[in-house]
């Protein structure tokens, strides 16, 4: 008997309103450009890509007041949700969601329909989060009123009501479903969040220790059969020198070899069953490379390997 391929659902989420430089917008057709879809197809998977959700551009709203200080709430509103119904929707339908951004902020709209499929089911969740920051930002806390910098801390419960409440129930997650990986951007607050919740981090001191072989070993421990595992790849996660194209970029950041093994022992545990993939920006990129550099390691993460011997 042969298994059926995996069934995966592209899901084009293009805003940037959670950011402050524009163009991340377009990250969903950088990574068709950069050949995401037939790249997938050539691995064995059932590839549908659903396009592109439509919604609000980016107003630049400065912050609001009336807005907990954030800026283009109303547009961030519009799009988490739209991409939680597009998310659940594809999980409804039997596929695994890959959502394209768009800014991080979307996270929070993914998140929380894997969070809303794994309680319908009785399942645990593990969330792992590659990124340079820890974005865990409240309203209150954030220093620029950037939305990209709060998705965490909206799927933990904090934030306001429309973010953190469409899973049907808040908090979406637990802090104990949290990993982070690669961060090294993290605001006094956040640090004193991630402390007071407990998070697990591996953060760049700590892959530099323990070396991403061993910091991978601990992030993807006691997985299960009963145990949805989620990816929210930030482009930023990798080191700016091989991934320029990216707004808030971050030196020190995962190089090609490290995020290769991270994608690889993601993989190796077969229990992936939805990713996002956010913070692409052609307007900042050299000829697509970071598109290109992306669609290669997301080919890890679906199970290309380089190994001779398996
Ligand atoms: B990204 C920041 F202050 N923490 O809140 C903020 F440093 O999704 C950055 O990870 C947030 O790219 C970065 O604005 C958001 C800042
Ligand atoms: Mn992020
Ligand atoms: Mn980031
Ligand atoms: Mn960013």
């Amino acid at each position: 008997t042969t298994t059926p391929p995996l069934k995966v659902s592209l899901i084009g989420a293009p805003s940037d309103a959670g950011a402050s430089l524009l163009g991340s917008a377009m990250g969903p057709d950088a990574l068709r450009v950069a050949q995401l879809g037939p790249a997938l197809a050539a691995l064995g998977l059932d590839v549908l890509d659903t396009g592109n959700l439509s919604g609000p551009v980016n107003p630049r709203g400065p912050r609001d007041p009336q807005a907990a200080g954030l800026r283009n709430l109303p547009e961030a509103i519009f799009w988490t949700q739209a991409v939680h119904d597009a998310v659940w929707a594809q999980f409804q339908a039997g596929r695994m969601p890959i959502m394209l951004g768009g800014d991080h902020h979307l996270a929070a709209g993914s998140i929380s329909a894997v969070a809303r499929h794994a309680r319908a089911q009785g399942k645990k969740l593990r969330v792992l989060w590659l990124d340079a920051h820890s974005d865990i930002n409240t309203p209150d806390t954030s220093p620029s009123g950037n939305i990209h910098g709060i998705p965490v801390a909206n799927l933990l419960g904090f934030g306001p009501h429309e973010l953190i409440s469409m899973s049907g129930e808040t908090p979406a997650i637990k802090p104990e479903s949290m990993r982070y990986v690669g961060i090294r951007s993290v605001d006094e607050h956040e640090k004193r969040m991630i402390r007071q919740m407990g998070i697990q981090a591996f953060d760049m001191r700590a892959i530099d220790e323990l070396g991403m072989r061993e910091a991978m070993h601990r992030v993807l421990d006691g997985l299960d059969d009963d145990t949805h595992l989620h990816v929210s790849f930030d482009a930023d996660f990798l080191d700016p020198e091989i991934a320029p194209g990216t707004g808030t970029r971050v030196r020190g950041g995962a190089t090609y070899r490290e995020a290769q093994l991270c994608m690889e022992m993601i993989a190796d545990t077969g229990r992936m069953t939805s990713l996002d993939v956010v913070e692409v920006n052609p307007a900042l990129d050299i000829r697509n490379q970071t598109a290109e550099l992306v669609v290669d390691l997301v080919e890890s993460l679906f199970g290309k390997s380089t190994l001779i011997n398996r």
